[in-house]
């Protein structure tokens, strides 16, 4: 085994299949069900969950209402801009906590919000002052922080530190960050601040799992994630992909969660989406434990650890062993025979291996066809 020498300490997950999931294409969620897969999450166990402004919308503010009433264990967290009417609303809609956000890159400082640095740390010490003063738990972070300039958001971060926020947040809002330079960036933050350090990462060059992780690794101690990654364009982290990569880091940093609830979670999604779980999916997907080569199902029959990273049986899932086509093996065919109740001997499996085969390169055939072929094969008489 290669040694781990980064380990990764305890952390959050917020969720913000509220928030975050909500900015995806075709998205829309009633309050009922904003309720149920708020009901959903819980009983998974996610720390955190993050929902849209309160002044987005008034089904917006009933829906952070609505669930600061349910019974839940989850914090409720609204994601509002760096103003105090939005933080000053978030608070009358019941939340615990408030995640505010400005942007420090000179895109956003151009083209969105026209702030300098000095005005952009003033509007942030006010709010997170109010914020505090009403008792919430508050987090700052600089959208697009990668993009910004390093020393700029190093200052935001110290003040906003200084100014008494329980986190700070990065985000990689565009999805350009590769692992190295989120660890990196983390490391540093590490030293800066005091408080927790929140990551957010988009997936636009595939990085977000792997981001998240080093995140992780350098010393963040909360994570965004959406059900199945949904987000604005291709999304963020996706919460089972993160679990995965951290199941196969340690088994005990995700015992936390209600882990056979995950599928059942990313079909309530997919369902109210309209869209199928992508069959590359980790764990949930069609094919995440299907075993199709002879070499693979032979030593996946003996041992499955031998290729799978990943315990179905720990997320409610089954393997799938596939005999049916040309690169079958004689032990997936043997088993194959026994489940049907057929023993065959050694050159009557070779036979029955090599039909299986004929018959797969000429025309693509189904787990019928193999029966087929095993019923018809003419078994020497027992006596
Ligand atoms: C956006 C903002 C954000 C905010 C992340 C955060 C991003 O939707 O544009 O609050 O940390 O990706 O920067 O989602
Ligand atoms: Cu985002």
């Amino acid at each position: 085994m290669l040694n781990r020498n980064v380990p990764v300490q305890d952390f959050n997950i917020i969720d913000s299949t509220l928030r975050e999931g909500e900015q995806f294409r075709g998205a829309h969620f009633s309050v009922e069900d904003k309720l149920e897969i708020a009901g959903l999450l819980d009983q998974f166990g996610v720390e955190y969950m993050e929902l849209s402004t309160p002044v987005a919308s008034p089904q917006s503010a009933d829906a952070i209402r609505a669930l600061a009433d349910m019974p839940r264990r989850f914090k409720l967290l609204t994601h509002i801009r760096a103003e105090l009417d939005d933080a000053r609303l978030a608070v009358d809609c019941g939340v615990d906590g408030a995640d505010v956000y400005i942007g420090t890159s000179d895109y956003m400082r151009e083209y969105s919000h026209g702030k300098t640095l000095e005005q952009v740390i003033t509007l942030g010490q006010e709010v997170v002052a109010y914020l505090n003063s009403q008792g919430v738990e508050t987090r700052f972070s600089t959208e697009d922080t990668f993009r910004s300039n390093f020393a700029d958001v190093m200052t935001v971060y110290r003040a906003m530190d200084l100014a008494g926020v329980n986190r700070v947040g990065v985000a990689d809002t565009v999805g350009l960050a590769d692992p190295m330079q989120t660890f990196n960036l983390i490391s540093n933050l590490r030293d800066v601040v005091n408080c927790d350090i929140e990551f957010h990462g988009h997936n636009d060059s595939s990085c977000a799992v792997a981001n998240a992780f080093c995140a992780l690794q350098a010393g963040a101690t909360h994570i965004d994630t959406t059900i199945l990654g949904i987000g604005e364009r291709n999304g963020i982290t996706p919460m089972g992909a993160l679990i995965g990569r951290l199941y196969t880091c340690d088994r005990a940093l995700v015992a936390k969660y209600e882990l056979p609830l995950l599928a059942e979670i990313e079909r309530w999604l997919a369902r109210k989406l309209g869209i199928e779980i992508p069959f590359n999916t980790p764990i949930t997907g069609a094919v995440a434990f299907h075993h199709k080569a002879g070499v693979h199902t032979k030593a996946v029959l003996r041992n499955p650890t031998t290729y799978e990273a990943i315990d179905p049986a720990d997320f409610g899932q089954t393997r799938i062993i596939d005999i049916a086509h040309r690169l079958v093996g004689r032990n997936a065919i043997r088993e194959r025979a026994r489940l049907l109740g057929i023993e065959l001997p050694e050159p009557l499996l070779r036979h029955a291996t090599a039909a299986v085969k004929a018959l797969a390169d000429e025309r693509q055939i189904s787990l019928a066809d193999v029966d087929s072929i095993l019923n018809a094969i003419p078994l020497p008489a027992s006596d």
